[in-house]
């Protein structure tokens, strides 16, 4: 049965190569700027392995709608979810952490 243990180990393969994509990872990070006239934050966090950020940066993210922004400014610690798409990364999911 050697065929079926590799299509067994491939289709295995596959999925946990998907299943990051999928499951959204949170992300803990700090903002730095708010943007809400343009839909943007500022934010710093550690490793996404999700969205292939191996290092803590920080970076301008696009949030999908600007009213995610309020209540929010620097110096708040979140814990957020973004997607990447064509052009470049959008928080789909962002709230203050504790
Ligand atoms: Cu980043």
């Amino acid at each position: 049965m050697k065929i079926s243990y590799q299509l067994t180990t491939a289709a295995a393969l596959v999925l946990a190569l998907m299943s990051p994509a999928i499951a959204a990872d949170t992300i803990s990070g700090d903002v730095k700027k708010v943007d809400e006239a343009n839909a943007k934050i500022t934010l710093h966090h550690g490793p996404a392995k999700s969205l292939g950020m191996d290092e803590a940066m920080t970076m301008v993210y696009r949030v999908k709608d600007a009213a995610m922004l309020k209540g929010l400014k620097a110096g708040d610690k979140v814990r957020f979810e973004a997607q990447e798409d064509s052009s470049g990364y959008t928080v789909t999911k962002i709230e203050k952490g504790k």
